[in-house]
């Protein structure tokens, strides 16, 4: 899977004050040397206090934070599935994320156009929700198409393999002809990796991002409910935010600035940091942290992983070669103070290749090459 967010939603909805907001303070280049440069493509970097906090306790002449990456995803329109509006072209933009932040227009300003003339979150929620669907029940069709000519070839393995994959298929046609997400069929795991080569838009997790006027972050405006309403059905989160304010607040260099700002607001943390991280936590990211020397630094390892492939993160030889890890939790030295104090509790403990990595360990490996 993808390791990013594509954002999605009806026209004027604030997708791009909030995909600039988010990249207003590109993560710094140098150290993502691959990173494609495409306007509509942002590295941002996440925000994670714990790593602040290591850096206040371990020397290190850098920090350097975790990264996820957004893509703007513009033009989606009613009808997108049959090709209106270069519908065509974003749909594939889609296809290639990992999950999808879905902009759900919560402000009414008569000065910005709804495409539909009025502020009706669950209808356009259900608008583009049945445009994804439709595009995806068209590469179910092709495929069942071209199975049903492979269910006749002569070869067995290829046969067989086609009509196991048959009754999935139908099941997934009936529930997107009637404007459904894939991911609301139930399927085994052996039924979602048959699945996995048509990169179904719908298969993919969605968050909504409400977003409101500054009113709207006071108490939660009959908008919000209703999106959470829909939300809840598809077992789906929900991020509230102001567009407009959050990217008046990106565009303050002063740390302090932003402090009076979100005070101002009425918010402890700015809208943006709380989608980052639902964003990162939802693709199934995780994090662990190397510390001291030349950086203290947050990596990212998917949840599930074990230490060998945590290591593999950093460098492909410390998987290769991987002996064990010495291993603390960020809390405990949060709480011990220093790492001679973890050590003098006994809290640096050694594990081994089949130790499951958890988010907030500081990892040290030994490795042979
Ligand atoms: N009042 C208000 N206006 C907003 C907010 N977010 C975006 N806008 C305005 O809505 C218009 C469309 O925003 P834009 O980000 O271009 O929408 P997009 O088409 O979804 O990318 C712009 O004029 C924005 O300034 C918001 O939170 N409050
Ligand atoms: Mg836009």
């Amino acid at each position: 899977m993808a390791l990013n967010c594509g954002i999605v939603g009806l026209p004027n909805v604030g997708k791009s004050t909030i995909f600039s907001a988010l990249t207003s303070a590109p993560a710094e280049a140098a150290n993502y040397p691959f990173c494609t440069i495409d306007p509509n493509v942002g590295i941002v970097n996440v925000p994670d206090e714990r790593l602040d906090r290591i850096h206040s306790i371990i020397q290190a002449e850098k920090k350097i934070p975790a990264i996820v990456e957004f893509v703007d995803i513009a033009g989606l329109v009613k009808g997108a599935s049959q090709g209106e509006g270069l519908g065509n072209k974003f749909l594939a933009n889609i296809r290639e994320t990992g999950i999808i932040a879905h902009v759900v227009r919560c402000f009414e300003n008569p000065d910005i156009i709804h495409v539909n003339n009025r502020i009706d979150p669950v209808s356009d929620m259900e608008t583009i929700n049945i445009e994804l669907a439709f595009a995806d029940l068209a590469t179910v069709e092709k495929r069942i198409a071209s199975n049903e000519r492979l269910s006749r070839s002569g070869d067995k393995q290829i046969r067989t393999k086609a009509l196991a994959m048959d009754p999935l298929l139908e099941r997934l046609k009936n529930e997107l002809s009637e404007g459904r997400a894939a991911r609301s069929v139930e399927m085994t795991e052996e039924e979602q990796e048959m699945l996995y080569d048509l990169h179904l838009i719908t298969m993919k997790k969605q968050i909504y991002v409400c977003n409101v006027d500054e009113e709207g972050l006071r108490g939660e405006n009959s908008f919000v409910e209703a999106v959470r309403k829909e939300a809840e059905k598809e077992n789906a989160d929900v991020v509230v935010l102001c567009g407009q304010l959050e990217a008046d607040i990106a565009a303050l260099d002063d740390p302090e600035e932003r402090a009076v700002f979100l005070e101002e607001a009425g918010l402890e943390e700015s809208g943006l940091s709380r989608l980052i991280r639902k964003v990162y936590h939802t693709l199934g990211l995780r994090t662990f942290f190397t510390a001291g020397g030349k950086e203290n630094k947050a990596w990212t390892f998917r949840a599930g992983m074990k230490a060998p492939q945590t290591a593999g993160v950093i460098h492909t030889d410390f998987e290769k070669g991987f002996i064990k890890a010495d291993v603390y939790h960020c809390d405990d030295l949060f709480e011990a103070g220093s790492e001679q104090a973890i050590k003098a509790a006994g809290k640096l403990r050694m594990e081994g290749k089949e130790y499951l990595v958890q988010d907030g360990d500081v990892m040290f490996f030994k490795f042979n090459v």
